[in-house]
């Protein structure tokens, strides 16, 4: 059944000649990705995200995090972009000037046709040498946890960089760490500069991400925040629409789309 829009909801994005669509875990969910705030499943289910998504749990146990990645990995490889994913790939067909700003790690932005989103927090799927030069490494083949369900995909020995031997890390941004720069500097020019910046499936609590939906706000942007739950963001939203991003945003797209055409 089609989300019931409020009336006049889509008339910002009708009207919108820039527009940022900024996503948050929210958006894979229906993928079947697990959000940071899902407990994990089978042998994760002892561990907290957050702890495991630093530098210091890949240094004192590489294998264990690098299973997680490879796990996780694995789930986004089976996962197929969702009505959220393509609904925003058609926001960007129909307004041209639009951004794509994500803090996911997952590919299921570009699999359903967004053509370069700003991954804020890198990806599953460009990990990287530990050492300084970070030279880009080559994925393994066959993640380890495509064979093994969450329940065996423990630890599994991270590859070697084979300039230097050194560790070959996850290519994505942990907590303590800071966010590539080019990423950051896309993401903050697109939010002072839009009409209407649309926050889809975030919690809005992790920085400096958090703060893209703010500058927009604060740059007289229209924020529209798509999400079953209350957030942080609520504050700076003009148009709050609860409901899940599959759902909501096909909908949302359809009368914007109506309303271009009738403009
Ligand atoms: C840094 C990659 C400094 C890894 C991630 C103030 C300023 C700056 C930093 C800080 C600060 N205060 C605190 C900090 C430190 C920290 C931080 O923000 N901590 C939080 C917990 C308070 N920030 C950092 O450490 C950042 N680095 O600041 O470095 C620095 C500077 C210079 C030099 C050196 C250091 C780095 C943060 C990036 C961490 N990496 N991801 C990985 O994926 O493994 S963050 C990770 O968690 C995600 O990428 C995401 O950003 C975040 C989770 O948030 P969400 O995406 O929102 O997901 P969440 O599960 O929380 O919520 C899901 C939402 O979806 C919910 O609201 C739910 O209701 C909704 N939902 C559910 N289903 C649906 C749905 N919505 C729609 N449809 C549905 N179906």
């Amino acid at each position: 059944m089609e989300y019931a829009l409020p009336p006049d909801a889509a008339a910002p994005l009708g009207q919108a000649r820039r527009v940022v669509v900024f996503t948050g875990a929210g958006m894979s969910a229906e993928s079947g990705v697990p959000t940071f705030r899902d407990d994990l499943t089978g042998l994760w289910a002892r561990f907290d995200a957050m702890q495991l998504a630093t530098p210091e749990a890949f240094h004192t146990d590489p294998d264990l995090v690098w299973g997680w990645y490879e796990w996780r990995r694995a789930r986004v490889r089976r996962a197929k972009p969702n009505p959220g994913h393509l609904a925003t790939a058609a926001i960007e067909a129909l307004v041209p000037d639009t951004v794509v700003i994500t803090q996911n790690v997952d590919d299921l932005h570009e699999r359903a046709g967004s053509r370069s989103p700003v991954h804020l927090h890198g990806s599953l799927f460009a990990p990287r040498c530990i050492a300084e030069d970070a030279h880009p490494a080559a994925l393994p083949e066959t993640p380890h946890g495509e064979t093994a369900g969450p329940d065996e995909g423990g630890r599994v020995p991270p590859p070697r960089c084979r300039h230097c031997g050194a560790l070959v890390r996850p290519g994505v941004v942990w907590f303590g760490e800071a966010l590539p720069e080019a990423a950051l500097t896309a993401a903050v020019e697109a939010a002072v500069s839009c009409d209407v910046l649309l926050t889809v499936g975030t919690s809005g609590v992790v920085y400096p991400a958090a703060e893209i939906p703010r500058i927009a706000a604060r740059s007289g942007a229209t924020v529209m925040q798509v999400n079953p739950e209350p957030t942080p963001l609520d504050e700076v939203c003009a148009i709050n629409l609860r409901g899940t991003a599959a759902h909501v945003l096909p909908a949302l797209v359809a009368a914007a789309r109506d309303a271009i055409g009738t403009t």
